[in-house]
């Protein structure tokens, strides 16, 4: 379908604009591994700090690309199914906020003066304006998504007898999730912390902070890879030449998200003193069941791609793994999609390591949670952004993508280096190594009284994997803006492979619908937060303590 001239310039500026801050991201990303490997034995390169350094890399990459992809990706999908634009207020005003408040992060975080990392936990303090800064990325989203609601009702109205595409199920219900799961944030970023960094109030409560961030942080880690399932479902199966196995277990999977996303988000405080046992007892079974759309996603999947391998005339029990599109220039799409699949097994079943409470107690804040972390979100989920970003971007600015065999091979040079990385963290991780920490100065410097020389084989391997995900990185980039300084050459248009579905299936009503699930996800939260935040009223207080980026000691000295 053909799209206005100011849908087209809004999709064109919210993917250009992030891929450009991931330039930035990206290179903290590789610094991160030099400076733990020992490579760099300094507080600073290029007058950017380490901790000023990891929170852009988190910031960039982690809220804002992802953020800005959703919505691009939501504009994009509403318009090929629906086939029609959401008001115009809605998605301009959406890229305004949005825009906005990227660029104050951006200037604060440049500036130094935002050097507390993406998850922005209390006491450390970041300037008042990267707490609005984000508020507003945050808030501009959601105008986005109500403004998908007239399409939707519009198409409702003349297709009644339809059910809803399995593309518009999965983006409402990644929405709908974001929607109420960024409430508690907003509330944690513009009640709490800004009047704090403003010197209005000059205590904080941290465990208070830190629960509500993590009713938002959970979910939005599914926030990140829920685009990717919608793409998974509906674009992998026809691009891999075969069809979808069953959209009631696609249904299934997106609406069980919705009911289990926001209650775990406790799980990422198994080891807060301020909450108390029966509590993350409760979140660790929760944790493992929402592990269950996952699990029903790879079998779906994989049974599609089962189906397509087959259809390419494979026999015998595996030979349709050989058969599907592997490095076809012509399908290039399909490179970015299995490569995240498959470091999602692993990031996936090491997710369920952290999720047990027991576990959990070994590998938190070691090198292994970032390693788990970089074969979800840097593996589907930014796999995912890197493909769909370069096909919507060919598509709405009728640019011609050039180097289609460097492009072809970037998903996969990317998938090994995240597989060394994500190695050399959890291996590292299991031999203590800590996160979050510039081991250059410390324990991978042999001239330092810390120096620790197990560390020195994992943190390394980590470099030469940062160091190949660089290199992708960087092909990526030369493909994307070669591309975007290039002459049209076809008239803009939005469309996406469909795939069709292998069985007809039944209807079940419960599936066509989200407000069921909605109610099933409220209950759940209070199940999980009612006894959490009493706990944390009852064990935490609100404290003067403040510290330094570098420093551990509380610079308040009376309170302890
Ligand atoms: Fe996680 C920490 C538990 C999924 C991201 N996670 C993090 C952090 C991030 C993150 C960023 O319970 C760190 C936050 C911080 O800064 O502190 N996570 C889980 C569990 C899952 C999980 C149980 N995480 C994700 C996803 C993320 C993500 C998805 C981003 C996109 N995570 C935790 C916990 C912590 C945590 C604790 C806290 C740790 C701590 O102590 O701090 C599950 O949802 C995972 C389920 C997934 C699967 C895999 C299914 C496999 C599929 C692929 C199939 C392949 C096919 C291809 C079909 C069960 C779908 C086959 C074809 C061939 C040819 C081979
Ligand atoms: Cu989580």
């Amino acid at each position: 379908m053909t799209i206005s001239k100011s849908l087209k310039t809004t999709i064109l500026i919210g993917l250009a604009m992030p891929m450009s801050l991931f330039i930035l991201g990206a290179y903290n990303g590789v610094m991160q591994t030099l400076y733990r490997a020992g490579v760099l034995q300094r507080a600073a390169t290029a007058g950017i700090n380490y901790y000023q350094g990891l929170t852009m890399h988190g910031v960039i990459n982690a809220i804002v690309l992802t953020t800005f992809f959703a919505v691009m990706f939501g504009h994009f999908t509403i318009v090929h199914y629906l086939q029609r634009e959401p008001p115009r207020w809605s998605y301009i005003g959406s890229l305004v906020l949005m825009v906005t408040g990227a660029t104050i992060d951006l200037v604060v975080m440049v500036l130094g003066k935002a050097s507390a990392l993406y998850t922005f936990y209390a006491p450390l303090k970041a300037s008042a304006f990267f707490y609005i800064g984000t508020a507003m990325l945050i808030i501009g989203s959601w105008i986005a998504f109500a403004g998908w609601l007239k399409p939707w009702r519009e198409w409702k109205r003349e297709h009644p007898d339809e059910k809803m595409p399995i593309a518009i199920l999965g983006t409402f219900v990644n929405f709908t999730m974001w929607f109420m799961s960024s409430i508690p944030v907003i509330y944690e970023l513009l009640v709490l912390l800004t009047p704090w960094a403003m010197g209005t109030t000059d205590t904080v409560h941290v465990p208070l902070t830190r629960t509500l961030f993590w009713m938002f942080g959970h979910p939005l880690v599914y926030f990140w890879i829920l685009p990717a399932y919608v793409g998974y479902y509906t674009i992998l199966p026809k691009i891999a030449g075969g069809k979808l196995y069953s959209g009631n277990a696609a249904r299934m999977a997106f609406l069980l998200f919705l009911v289990l996303s926001t209650p775990v988000g406790v799980h990422h405080q198994l080891s807060e003193g301020a909450i108390s046992g029966g509590v993350k007892l409760w979140v660790s079974v929760l944790t493992f069941a929402v592990s269950i759309p996952s699990f029903m996603t790879a079998f779906t999947v994989g049974a599609s791609l089962e189906y397509a391998g087959r259809r390419r005339g494979a026999r015998g029990l595996l030979q349709w793994m050989k058969k599907l599109p592997w490095l076809r220039a012509d399908n290039y799409l399909f490179g970015y999609f299995i490569c995240g699949l498959i470091l999602f097994i692993f990031g996936g079943l090491s997710g369920i390591v952290n999720g047990s409470y027991t576990l959990n107690q070994l590998v938190h804040n070691t090198g292994w949670v970032p390693g788990h972390f970089h074969m979800t979100v840097a593996g589907p989920s930014i796999l995912f952004i890197l493909g769909l970003t370069l096909y919507m971007f060919h598509e709405v600015s009728g640019k011609p993508l050039h180097m289609k065999l460097t492009i072809t091979i970037i998903p996969y040079l990317w998938m090994i280096g995240v597989a060394m990385l994500s190695h050399g963290l959890m291996a590292g991780g299991l031999m203590g190594e800590p996160r979050r920490t510039n081991l250059g100065m410390s324990y991978t410097n042999p001239d330092s009284p810390m120096f620790n020389s197990h560390w020195v084989p994992s943190t390394t391997l980590t470099m030469v994997g940062g160091i190949v995900m660089g290199t992708a990185a960087l092909l990526y980039f030369i493909c994307f803006f070669r591309m975007l300084f290039s002459k049209p050459v076809a008239a803009a248009r939005v469309s996406l492979p469909e795939s069709e579905e292998l069985h007809e299936e039944k209807d079940i009503p419960l599936l066509l619908t989200m407000k069921p699930w909605v109610v099933i996800c409220l209950v759940l939260v209070a199940t999980t937060y009612v006894p959490t935040i009493k706990n944390v009223f009852k064990y935490g207080k609100p404290v003067k303590n403040q510290y330094q980026m570098e420093n551990p000691v509380n610079i308040i000295q009376d309170e302890k």
